[in-house]
């Protein structure tokens, strides 16, 4: 009864709706990312080239939105542009879902938002660009991204370049270990740091190849054991941007911020943004780079999860 509710919310693209006939392969992708992440036009073009690169290796990309009282389950590139371009957005997490459908808005879902929407969906894999995570200063401030609380709860795997070095990611894997969230790693021991390769920090468990991934998570949900995986990823080395550089612009961000009194949702789009300028536009390189990077790791996944392992 309660997914029969559920279900009335949800429209499919065409696309989506034929791979999910066929079962094939699906990826979901956010569009908080495309909203509110990244400068237009290029987020608008990179969201078509992720789609693009998850199709080619075999699986059906679905971005996720909240458009006319309808959680959308793929776009057009209309529905892409509008969202894109219109800046009206809302940045659409657990708590303003019922806000935004039941008002008819416009919401781009966030890695918390588009998890529910994706579960919901029967979408097992999830690719976004890093992980809204334990802010600096959140002993304070309690700034602690809902999308962790969602990880604890969501059965979904989120392929991701870690989390962002605007957060404390020590603190950030404290929590995800106290919930019993799973980190895996691929391509390198440690947790990645979303411009940078490396945090510093071991992920729980390294498993570089997408069959294994895909066994230790069907033997989780096997298991009972509902709530998400992160599986990391390192941006590639050659967009990666030098450590120092992003930590001297993260520190005069985070202060910007603070000066400035801005707080809640619109912490982490201020920070992308003031990152970008401060940079002279090549953190948004590293950023669209990372996010391609994620989609073939997340597309890989997709594909041997849905093949060998069979889907439950
Ligand atoms: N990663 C990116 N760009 C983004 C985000 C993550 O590369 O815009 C978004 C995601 O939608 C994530 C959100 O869920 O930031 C976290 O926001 P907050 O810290 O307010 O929870
Ligand atoms: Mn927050």
């Amino acid at each position: 009864m309660a997914a029969e509710l559920a279900a009335a919310w949800l429209a499919f693209s065409a696309p989506v709706a034929a791979a999910r006939a066929a079962r094939r392969p699906m990826v979901a992708l956010e569009s908080t990312i495309i909203a509110h992440g990244m400068p237009y036009p290029e987020n608008v073009r990179t969201a078509r080239e992720v789609e693009a690169v998850i199709r080619e290796l075999g699986a059906e990309p679905a971005t996720i939105a909240a458009i006319g009282s309808r959680i959308r389950i793929g776009l057009s590139d209309d529905e892409l542009e509008l969202l894109g371009r219109s800046g009206k957005a809302a940045k659409v997490s657990r708590r303003d879902l019922p806000a935004v459908l039941s008002s008819g808005g416009l919401g781009a879902t966030t890695v918390a938002g588009t998890m529910i929407c994706a579960a919901l969906a029967g979408i097992e894999v999830f690719v976004t660009g890093g992980l809204g995570g334990v802010h600096r200063g959140a002993p304070e401030s309690f700034d602690i991204s809902a999308d962790l609380q969602e990880l604890a709860r969501t059965s979904v795997a989120v392929v991701c370049a870690g989390a962002k070095s605007i957060l404390d990611i020590g603190l950030t894997l404290e929590y995800l270990e106290t919930h019993g969230v799973p980190v895996l790693s691929c391509e390198q021991d440690n947790f990645a740091a979303f411009y940078t390769r490396d945090s510093g920090f071991r992920a729980d468990y390294r498993l570089d190849d997408a069959a294994a991934q895909a066994r230790f998570i069907r033997t989780k949900w096997d298991l009972g054991l509902a709530g998400g995986v992160v599986l990391s990823t390192p941006v590639p080395e050659v967009a990666a941007m030098p450590r120092e550089e992003i930590d001297a612009m993260t520190a005069q961000a985070l202060a910007e911020c603070q000066a400035q009194g801005i707080t809640g949702k619109a912490v982490t789009p201020f920070l992308l943004a003031r990152i970008k300028a401060l940079t002279g536009g090549r953190s948004l390189a590293t950023n669209i780079a990372l996010v391609k990077h994620n989609a073939e790791v997340g597309a890989r996944l997709a594909v041997a999860l849905g093949g060998d392992c069979g889907a439950s």
